[in-house]
């Protein structure tokens, strides 16, 4: 018997190997009490710096918030160590949102008048597909 060369197309649901990108929220500045941007896109997987310029300010994330922290000058709550109070000075902290949804976070010290959001997408998938033979 003789068969033909086979030929599969094999469609394979691959996750994107995107790379995680970097993403940076200023606290504080120009003297005003605010995030800037204090609405942030960004996709899951990445990582959000808060980088505080003046003030005396924290970020404090929110019930319901897809990634609870909690951080200032001393570090973020549950890392290590580290304590989320609000503090003066110039200090930044870096937290990865893993996992798509939202998180709104305040500054305890300003409460409503000082918050932010972050809208944490999903990562994309895309289909690839395969010539076998
Ligand atoms: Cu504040």
């Amino acid at each position: 018997m003789r068969f033909a060369p086979l030929l599969i197309l094999l469609a394979c649901a691959l996750p994107y190997a995107a790379q995680a990108a970097e993403h940076e929220v200023i606290v504080g500045a120009d003297g005003q009490n605010a995030y800037s941007p204090n609405l942030l896109k960004i996709s899951a997987g990445d990582t959000v710096t808060f980088r505080q310029v003046g003030g005396f300010h924290n970020v404090s994330s929110s019930p319901g918030a897809v990634t609870t922290f909690r951080c200032g000058p001393g570090g973020c709550d549950g890392v290590g160590a580290g304590n989320g109070d609000p503090g003066g000075g110039t200090w930044q902290q870096s937290v990865m949102f893993p996992d798509a949804g939202t998180a709104n976070y305040l500054c305890d010290v300003h409460g409503q008048s000082m918050s932010g959001t972050i809208i944490v997408n999903p990562v994309p998938v895309t289909l690839q597909s395969f010539d076998i033979d």
